[in-house]
């Protein structure tokens, strides 16, 4: 107990050798410097000399210091962050405020039904009193399919949650929880473990029967006077709002098997029309916020990716600590849980975990202020969502946030409400803008949590051993890639906006912070540094033009300590994080495959739209989940069967690679100059050599493999045209 009777909720901790690191890292700063002023010192003289390729390899090097003086700002100060729950039902269990969780989906196909409702489930299980906790689904999808499925859900919610109460079951999830094989040792628990499941079961069947039939059939449509409100649809770019109370809180019929209230359950699908722009999940998230501002009316809001459940029934809880502290809660805007995934393989092919940034650059910049909000598993302050500035004095009262609206006809209120979610209602407003999630970005939750954090307020980064939320990962290259390259060009696309941490941030955020959104905001312009370095070096070494000082320079020194200490470190802190060996080998793949190909594309993309021309407009691939290709995920083989210009130019690099490199063994073999290449060269020929070793899965997907996750014979036949005529030009013509 601290002064005053001050208990604190939740408690900081700073990292651990953060001195050591400080040296450790201006050590390697000045490793950089050196290398920079080798490269100014020692331009060649002459073209004949390879001037050119040093100039450029003189901007590359000063790209990636200064870029790794920016990611320094996410180790510098790192926290993490404990929570006392106890305290906090000791204090507040009778006064806790109501909690509106939103869950978003957009396409019945893409995000199955099945898939929808057991995250619902899972959070509308939390341990927390049902009567304070409310359950939004937005379907853009506007699907009768989906909204079945909810009805569905909210009957199996009365026997599911008594359930999970009385055994303190987890995860909350019904699918997750029953194959993570419960052990029940009491026969009374073994039986109603085995009836609840059946009647799970027997709603999947009734769902499944009707995604394979495609609609819903006119007896099931009888069951719910809901379903006539797609009489006036048309398609799902084309119809009313659809507004549905599943179960309504303050309805004293609406309780369990057990006679306790249930949480409120709404589904929404907003007004669709052709000609208005609908601001994708943004615009989704707006709706919610106005919807259920008269309904439930919840002062903490948490929204969660619809395949993402809750693997955590106290999180609630958790994040509450954050919020209701006495001392420090008044600043907190948004509590942001960690992203993490139940389908990730032992060594994370496709590095989908973000390992290192969940374990350490995160905490590092919750050290400068907060992390980002990154549009799932996060925790937000109604009133600050809607734009509400911060005041050190305006401190929350909790207490009175609690009065709930007081219960209309349901009938009614669901047609009053129907205007909040339509196509018009922003019109003239500032919703998008000062109000609610901006629109007008790809990653509107970036923007947003940035805009949060310019006004004064702080968040938090929270990270419990057992994960809070946990979603689907993707399971292909081609998944994975373009998802990389939304990021990135999102990311972008702040940095040249409005709210650029640049200036807009300036002098608002720490700058510790600052420097930590910009790490982000220049993920794709890192393609131009990089693809220099994945090709260059490696002709010039066919061609015997060395671009690295020579072994017995001292200059060979700071090149050495940089790369060396550099990569051990980065191995270090990936199995620090929990990763494996292999993982880490397997993230060094996908960094550089994302550098030159999302990267590439996302740069590439922003600077047309800049220039007013169309983006490049490649499709987004579907999630496809086939048997086939989840069995080769599960074996950890890459998928590389679609021939997308992203993965050809992988491709490309890659057999580029491969050519200089054998090209040097020939010239090795035949005219025994090996001793002297090495000398010469050993940089470059280290470089080539890593190169053509982390590409070595996809010189087996197209030489070797005979599966559909091979290369596809097109990809391959463009990519080695490709290389060869790089490196005949460069050899014969340059
Ligand atoms: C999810 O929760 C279960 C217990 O319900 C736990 O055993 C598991 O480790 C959790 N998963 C993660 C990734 O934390
Ligand atoms: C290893 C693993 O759990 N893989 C699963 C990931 O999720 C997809 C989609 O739900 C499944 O098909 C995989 O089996």
């Amino acid at each position: 107990m601290g002064r005053d009777g001050y208990v604190p909720l939740f408690e900081t901790k700073r990292a651990k050798g953060r001195i050591i690191y400080r040296f450790f890292s201006a050590s390697i700063f000045v490793g950089i410097v050196l290398i920079w002023v080798y490269r100014a010192s020692h331009i060649p003289s002459s073209r004949d000399d390879g001037r050119l390729g040093w100039i450029g390899m003189l901007g590359a090097e000063l790209w990636f210091g200064l870029y790794w003086v920016l990611t320094q700002s996410q180790r510098w100060n790192r926290i993490y962050r404990y929570t006392f729950k106890d305290r906090l039902s000791q204090r507040y269990e009778n006064e806790l405020p109501g909690v509106d969780i939103f869950v978003c989906t957009a396409d019945p196909i893409i995000e199955p039904p099945m898939v929808v409702i057991n995250t619902v489930l899972s959070v509308m299980a939390y341990e927390y009193p049902s009567e304070k906790l409310s359950v939004y689904l937005s379907d853009d999808g506007g699907s009768d399919l989906t909204f079945y499925a909810l009805l569905e859900a909210s009957r199996f919610s009365k026997h599911w949650i008594p359930y999970c109460k009385k055994y303190k079951a987890e995860p909350r999830s019904p699918a997750a929880y029953f194959v993570s094989d419960p052990d029940q040792c009491d026969a009374n628990h073994a039986k109603h473990l085995a009836s609840i499941k059946k009647l799970y079961e027997d709603m999947e069947r009734r769902i499944e029967t009707a995604m394979k039939l495609g609609r819903i059939s006119e007896e099931v449509k009888l069951e719910h006077k809901g379903f006539s409100q797609w009489d006036s649809y048309s398609s799902r770019r084309d119809h009313d709002t659809i507004l549905q109370l599943l179960i309504d809180g303050r309805d004293p019929n609406s309780k369990d098997i057990k006679g306790c209230t249930l949480p409120t359950l709404v589904y929404l699908a907003r007004e669709k029309r052709p000609q208005h722009h609908h601001n994708f999940k943004a615009g989704a998230m707006n709706a919610l916020i106005r919807v259920s501002s008269e309904i439930s009316n919840g002062p903490i809001i948490l929204n969660v990716d619809c395949d993402m459940y809750s693997n955590n029934s106290d999180s609630i809880r958790d994040a509450l600590c954050f919020f209701m502290d006495d001392e420090k809660g008044h600043e907190v805007a948004f509590v942001q849980f960690p992203q993490n995934f139940h389908n990730i393989t032992k060594n994370d092919l496709y590095g989908s975990l973000l390992r290192v940034i969940g374990e350490v650059e995160f905490p590092g910049l919750d050290g400068h202020g907060g992390p980002f909000y990154i549009g799932t598993g996060c925790f937000h302050r109604r009133d600050t969502l809607c734009g509400r500035k911060f005041s050190s004095k305006a401190r929350i009262e909790w207490k009175h946030k609690n009065d709930r609206k007081t219960a209309k006809i349901v009938d009614d209120l669901e047609e009053s409400l129907k205007g909040l979610a339509s196509c018009t209602y922003e019109k003239n407003t500032q919703w998008g803008n000062e109000m609610g999630l901006k629109y007008g970005c790809p990653v509107e939750d970036v923007i947003t949590g940035l805009s949060i954090q310019c006004q004064g307020w702080k968040s938090v980064y929270f990270n419990p051993p057992r994960m809070g939320f946990l979603g689907i990962a993707a399971t292909t290259l081609d998944q994975s890639l373009v998802q990389h390259k939304r990021w990135s060009e999102g990311d972008l696309q702040i940095l040249l906006s409005k709210y650029s941490p640049a200036w807009y941030g300036l002098g608002r955020i720490h700058p510790g912070l600052l420097l930590g959104y910009l790490t982000y905001c220049l993920w794709a312009p890192n393609c131009l540094a990089t693809l220099y370095y994945a090709i260059i070096p490696s002709l010039y070494l066919l061609r015997g033009m060395p671009l690295f000082p020579q072994v017995s320079c001292p200059w060979f020194l700071p090149f050495v300590y940089v790369v060396a200490v550099k990569y051990i470190y980065s191995f270090g802190e990936f199995l620090w994080s929990g990763g494996t060996a292999l993982g880490w080998w397997n993230e060094q793949r996908i960094w550089l495959y994302k550098r030159t190909s999302s990267y590439l594309f996302a740069f590439v993309d922003t600077i047309l739209r800049l220039l007013g021309f169309s983006d490049t407009g490649f499709i987004i691939s579907a999630k496809v989940s086939e048997q086939e290709v989840s069995q080769r995920y599960e074996q950890e083989m890459m998928e590389f069967g679609s021939s997308s210009p992203m993965v050809t130019i992988l491709s490309s690099l890659a057999m580029l690679n491969l050519f200089c490199f054998v090209g040097l063994v020939k010239k090795v073999v035949m005219t025994q100059v090996g001793i002297r290449v090495y000398e010469t060269m050993a940089l470059q020929i280290l470089l080539c050599g890593v190169l053509v070793a982390i590409n070595l899965p996809l010189y087996n997907a197209i030489f070797l493999r005979k599966d559909n996750g091979k290369m596809p014979s097109s990809v391959t036949f463009k990519s080695v045209s490709f290389a060869l005529f790089a490196c005949t030009c460069f050899t014969y013509l340059y």
